[in-house]
């Protein structure tokens, strides 16, 4: 039988450009893209709202759906705008889907994690797989419960759910919304457009990031990967690049000498201090043969390329 594939979150950063890959494997009909959202202007869209457990499955039940790529989810910085709401859409959307991957028998699930699940008491330099994971966001909070119930599916019904650790995902195409690594994003935007940029992180403040090319081709070769390689059921490590505001500024200044950023640190500061600098993603390499194609430099220029295009036109 053909995979037919549902998203949720289509409409979000990474669901734009999942959509996209997906449908150049899989075939547009093969791949429902569905958001909160009444209407996205993309073929095959179904509105579905993840924490209605009835519509959902009616959605996998009336489509004959047999995978599923979760990533609606309120992101760290708009989660500590209002804990209980966030906690209650990230909680009650997960377990609505691996309930349903459960009840309903789904081929296999893919649930993302973040760096945000790391906080105190770990190393931030170099960080772990398995280091301690005590988060001081609901974001962080919720992803720690989430990753231990997509191994609970897994362990005592057989769930096929996988699951990476996303760093900062930076792309040109999707805009991305209530994060704290989102400067990242909004930095090459205005610089390419000709303005200045003020950051809302400190100089200093490295970050793990990743180019979005990455992070699909992550995603995507996680879930073709056969299932006995897949040892990790919790979430895996990966990782792209590390740099600080400063870094990606100077990067940016070989393609726009006069471009500058001003530090106007805010709330999102407290957020990234708790975070990794630099993620160990050995376990990912040797489980399914992971490893980033971007550093810093590649990805400006692919970025810088791109967004001259867009803003010409
Ligand atoms: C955020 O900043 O909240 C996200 C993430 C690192 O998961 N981009």
């Amino acid at each position: 039988m053909k995979d037919k594939i549902l998203i949720i979150g289509a409409g979000g950063q990474i669901g734009t450009e999942l959509t996209e890959a997906l449908r150049q494997i899989y075939g547009v009909d093969q791949v429902i893209a569905s958001d909160i959202r009444e209407n996205i202007e993309v073929p095959n869209y179904l509105k579905v709202d993840v924490t209605d457990r009835a519509a959902l499955f009616e959605c996998v039940r009336a489509n004959g759906v047999s995978q599923i790529y979760h990533l609606a989810a309120i992101l760290s910085a708009r989660g500590e705008q209002n804990p209980l709401w966030a906690w209650n859409i990230n909680m009650t959307g997960l377990i609505n889907v691996l309930e349903a991957g459960r009840e309903l028998k789904l081929d296999r699930i893919f649930v993302p994690s973040t760096i945000a699940v790391f906080g105190i008491d770990y190393d931030r330099e170099n960080t772990g797989q398995f280091e301690p994971l005590i988060p001081e966001t609901v974001y962080g909070i919720s992803k720690v419960a989430g990753e231990s119930w997509c191994n609970y599916y897994f362990k005592n019904y057989g769930l096929d759910v996988r699951s990476v650790r996303y760093p900062g995902i930076i792309g040109y195409k999707s805009m991305p919304g209530g994060g704290t690594t989102d400067y990242a994003v909004d930095i090459y935007h205005q610089a390419v457009q000709g303005f200045n940029f003020v950051s809302f992180l400190n100089k200093g403040t490295i970050l793990p990031m990743m180019y979005m090319d990455d992070a699909i081709r992550a995603t995507i070769e996680l879930m073709q990967t056969p299932a006995e390689r897949v040892k990790i059921r919790t979430s895996y490590n990966i990782a792209g690049c590390s740099f600080a505001p400063e870094d990606v500024t100077q990067a940016i200044q070989k393609f726009f000498p006069h471009f500058q950023t001003t530090y106007v640190p805010d709330f999102r500061q407290t957020i990234a201090d708790l975070w990794p600098k630099r993620i160990d993603d050995s376990r990912a390499r040797e489980d399914w043969n992971w490893h980033a194609k971007y550093d810093l430099e590649l990805m400006t220029a692919d970025m810088i390329k791109h967004l001259a295009i867009k803003y010409q036109h």
